[in-house]
């Protein structure tokens, strides 16, 4: 076989080539090939040398000279690709600077580049520029090409003054509209009043393309990106860089690092995927925010709204690269100055967060797996018996049928509707998780959710053939995804919803895979090689392809191609599941969503998802949840005790004290792995877990108030010390500690085997929570001492805290007598203060119509303590009766008390701790009071 197909070979260039032996022949070829690929290189290289000349002309480059001036922290990465060689890289015109050592460590990861651009590399010159009053309108002309194809030839760059502290600054397609999201909705409302004034500068240069902006403040520079390789804006690579005033720099996330941000040659992937929390992988969500704390103690945000796949590079000059593949360039800058104006502005933005039911704040329970109704109403029964206060049970996708959306497994979880009732009836709610996928194969006419589908043309669909999108999660078979950009699916969603609804009365929605997740890398035998799905440029994501567990990225939504829409695939479910809640239930939304994207607390709560059952995981845990306290998304929590894996008693003992005070406490479990609801882990666990969910009831009137105003003003329900302490250097990089509001720090024990923990306490005096005694601080390290039953808390000086007796649900303690905590602040050149929130916790509307009780308190002169503005609205039925105040620091002896004038006796004084009790007291918070020591 070989001979004969050789001597045929041979017979053939015999018969091209007379008169010459086979070998000549092969040699001949082997010259003609070697002798093309030199014409190709010659070929290459001209273009190159023509093309860097084009170059030259328009910026005059010195090479050697524009390439030696950049230093190399200052050299920002021409060649993001694998496989960068002197000739690729000088074919973009970029410098050429191999390390010498082939293993030098620090080119390791992502390496200092080089491939670098050289000073004044650019790729757009002005064509015209307008500036007005501190705005500013120009058009750029592209005059060389990218290496990326498609360059966009003409660029409409405007900034837009929002308000006195939020700029705008777009650079678009002139002649064809690219893609945007269509979520957030952005709030661009724009304060006509505030004349001229504004905070910032905007710069730009007519030689360099790119723009500045300054802080008037100082005139500190927020944003360069003159000074950092202008930018390139080609169809599928979007480029641009900036230096930054410092190297305090915190959120970019989803992902699982420091809550400050390493800018040592870090590369940070936005694109949501189903990654359990690990260093230096994109996760669930998108969030292309960042928050700098400048050396000048000042502070500000940035928003890069692009909702495509996106590696941000931070690097130790201090400087930013945003690489996205798609979309335009929106970038907003917030000018601050305090972290918390930074958030509000953000807020005004892309919308503040929901307003969580008061019930939400409780203690949830879920696992994977309790495999049938008897089991998780044993584990229910279990958990109130042992008297830990106690909020919401949940279920995982075990109670379906067959893993499919709005059934319930008639045999397993028989009487399941009956379950729910039980629960609603001693005050608990109850919540089902729903993935994001539908069922495609159940038989005609026997699953509505898809044949509806079908028929009302509601699912993504597939480029080619237009018919659903086929992939499969936890369906029998396969899976189909609905279209959450799609017109009709509001609609859809509610019938689907509101017939689970008609079968078990679910009261909040969980929603899993929502990256959405696929078992598949696109279809079942992956994706037809596509420009969308092997773009000229892939950021960095975990995984070989952007489609590695989700869809192709040529899937067809109605608002774009998967490509474009994926990151925001998440927030249009929460959307639909907050409007059909909306209708199904009269009652305000509970929505817990793994993926989330810019804007989505204004719909949606957030879980971790899936964490280890490990020290590390929980330490972890800190910065995963202070980093959506960026993203306004302060409904947050993660899995307690850990998911995957099995936990340990003390293990466990130290996360359900923690996790009290995740705003979202949720303890959550694998399938796989030991049970870990509290008392399935004995005596310490169930003590702990009781003495820290105690605490977290009472305190649940101030938690509930910094809802509020999270809800009405976007600011932080759970602060990292740095955002009230910014001005302290200590603080900028501590995330393993907390506070609520700026009221309650806590100090988790977050190592195997320590009965101590390291806490910093800002200048100031800290009252231990259980003991009420201060601790001065100049700002400096304590050991503090943590038992294994306790969790160290501490309650700042000068603040007054609304609190309540606890109780088992939070439906029985709302009922209890509210107390005070009031702190008299030393110095006393402040006067201790605080206020409360109230409304009956549950109702869609409260806010809107004023059904609510608001208020402040305040202590004057150290000795009288007032409300203010009680705005109380009579159709409240509930009484908000005020029986208890607790005063620490009191260093003057208390002989008596007055409320509203009368004298009282129910009160207690100890002189060493220097503590008032005040019990007894039936004050109505409803109308104006007074009460004197
Ligand atoms: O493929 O529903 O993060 O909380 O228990 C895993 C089963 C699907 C992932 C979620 C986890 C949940 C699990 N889900």
């Amino acid at each position: 076989m070989t001979m004969e197909k050789k001597r045929k070979v041979g017979e053939n260039m015999g018969r091209n080539s007379p008169g010459k032996n086979r070998r000549d022949v092969i040699s001949l070829v082997y010259a003609y090939i070697i002798y093309l690929i030199m014409l190709i290189m010659l070929i290459v290289m001209v273009i190159a040398k023509w093309e860097s000349r084009q170059m030259d002309k328009n910026v005059d480059l010195d090479e050697g000279e524009e390439c030696s001036k950049v230093v190399r922290k200052m050299r920002f990465d021409c060649h993001p690709e694998n496989g960068a060689s002197e000739l690729s890289c000088i074919a973009r015109r970029c410098c050429w600077d191999p390390p010498i050592a082939q293993h030098n460590e620090a080119y390791e990861e992502i390496q200092v580049p080089y491939c670098f651009y050289p000073q004044n590399w650019h790729l757009y010159q002005y064509e015209r520029m307008n500036e007005t009053s501190g705005e500013f309108e120009g058009e750029l002309k592209n005059i060389a090409s990218s290496f990326y194809k498609k360059d966009i030839q003409v660029v409409g760059m405007r900034a837009t003054k929002i308000d006195r502290n939020i700029l705008r600054v777009r650079l678009e397609n002139r002649d064809n509209p690219r893609y945007e999201p269509i979520w957030p909705i952005i709030n661009t409302y724009r304060k006509k009043s505030s004349n001229n004034d504004s905070d910032y500068e905007f710069h730009v240069n007519k030689m360099k393309p790119g723009f500045q902006v300054r802080r008037k403040w100082k005139k500190n520079l927020i944003f360069d990106s003159l000074s950092a390789g202008g930018f390139i804006f080609s169809d599928q690579f979007l480029q641009i860089s900036t230096l930054l005033p410092s190297h305090n720099i915190y959120g970019l996330g989803e992902h699982r690092n420091s809550l400050k941000l390493d800018t040592n040659w870090q590369i940070f992937t936005l694109f949501n995927k189903d990654q359990p929390p690990t260093e230096h992988a994109n996760l669930y969500g998108s969030h292309p925010f960042y928050m700098i704390v400048e050396e000048s103690g000042a502070c500000h945000g940035v928003l890069f709204l692009n909702s495509n796949a996106m590696d941000i590079i931070l690097q130790p000059t201090p400087g930013l690269t945003f690489r996205s593949i798609g979309g335009i360039f929106d970038i907003f800058f917030f000018l601050g100055p305090t972290p918390h104006d930074v958030l509000r502005q953000y807020s005004s933005i892309i919308g503040k967060p929901f307003m969580p039911p008061y019930w939400s704040l409780g203690f949830h329970l879920c696992r994977l797996g309790y495999g049938s109704l008897e089991k998780t109403r044993q584990v229910w029964n279990r958990t109130r018996a042992a008297d830990i206060p106690f909020d919401t049970q949940w279920n995982d996708l075990d109670y379906m049928k067959n893993s499919n959306d709005f059934t319930y497994d008639d045999d397993k979880f028989k009487g399941l509707p009956e379950f729910v009732q039980e629960i609603h009836g001693v005050g608990m709610h109850y919540i089902p998780l729903i993935d994001a996928g539908i069922s495609a194969s159940e038989g005609n006419n026997t699953y509505p959710p898809y044949d509806e589908g079908v028929h009302q043309d509601i699912f993504i669909k597939d480029f080619y053939t237009n018919a659903p999108f086929i992939g499969k999660v936890w369906n029998r078979v396969s899976t189909v995804w609905p279209d959450f950009t799609h017109p009709n699916i509001s609609q859809y969603w509610y019938i689907m919803m509101n017939n689970m609804h008609g079968q078990f009365e679910y009261d909040g929605v969980w929603i899993d895979m929502n990256e959405p997740s696929n078992f598949y890398n696109g279809h079942i035998n992956g994706c037809i090689q596509n420009t969308f799905d092997n773009p000229p440029y892939q950021p960095n994501v975990v995984g070989n392809l952007l489609a590695t567990k989700t869809l192709c990225m040529n899937a067809k939504h109605f608002g774009g191609l998967h490509y474009n829409v994926h990151n925001t695939y998440c927030m249009g479910e929460a959307v639909a599941n907050y409007r059909a809640i909306i209708k199904i239930r009269r009652r305000r939304p509970f929505i817990v969503s793994r993926a989330t994207w810019i804007g989505q607390g204004h719909y949606s709560a957030h879980w971790t998802g899936d964490v280890y059952s490990s020290w590390h995981d929980l330490r972890m845990s800190i910065p995963e949840i202070l980093q959506f306290s960026l993203f306004q998304i302060p409904m947050v929590g993660a899995d307690i005790c850990g998911f995957d894996g099995n936990t340990t008693v003390e293990l466990c003992n130290r996360w359900m004290q923690v996790g009290a005070f995740y705003p979202f406490s949720r303890n959550h479990n694998s399938d796989d792995t030991i049970e870990q609801d509290p008392v399935a882990l004995g005596d310490l666990v169930i003590e702990s877990s009781k003495k820290a969910l105690m605490i977290k009831y009472r305190l649940l009137p101030y938690l509930y108030t910094l809802f509020f105003m999270a809800h009405s003003s976007g600011s932080p329900v759970l602060n990292p010390l740095f955002f009230l302490y910014w001005e302290d250097k200590n603080t900028l990089d501590i995330d393993r500690q907390f506070l609520w509001g700026k009221g309650l720090m806590i100090v988790p024990v977050l190592e195997q085997g320590k009965t101590e923990v390291k806490a910093y306490l800002p200048k100031g005096i800290w009252y231990n929570y259980y003991n009420n005694t201060g601790i001065i601080s100049t700002g400096q390290w304590f050991v503090l001492e943590a038992p294994l039953d306790t969790i160290p808390l501490f309650i700042r000086d000068g603040i007054i805290i609304p609190a309540q007796a606890p109780s088992q649900t939070t439906a029985q303690s709302r009922k209890n007598k509210f107390e005070l905590i009031i702190t008299i602040s030393h110095p006393s050149n402040e006067n201790p203060s605080g206020s409360l929130f109230w409304d009956d916790g549950d109702s869609i509307d409260s806010i809107n119509t004023h059904n609510y009780l608001y208020e402040n308190f305040e202590v004057i002169d150290g000795n009288k303590l007032i409300n203010t503005w009680p705005n109380y609205n009579p159709n409240i039925q509930e009484a908000v009766i005020l029986g208890q105040i607790e005063v620490l620091g009191l260093a003057r002896s208390v002989k008596n008390v007055t409320v509203d004038g009368q004298e009282i006796d129910t009160f207690t004084y100890n002189e060493s701790t220097k503590y008032l009790l005040i019990t007894n007291l039936h004050i109505d918070l409803s109308r104006k009071f007074q009460v004197m020591w």
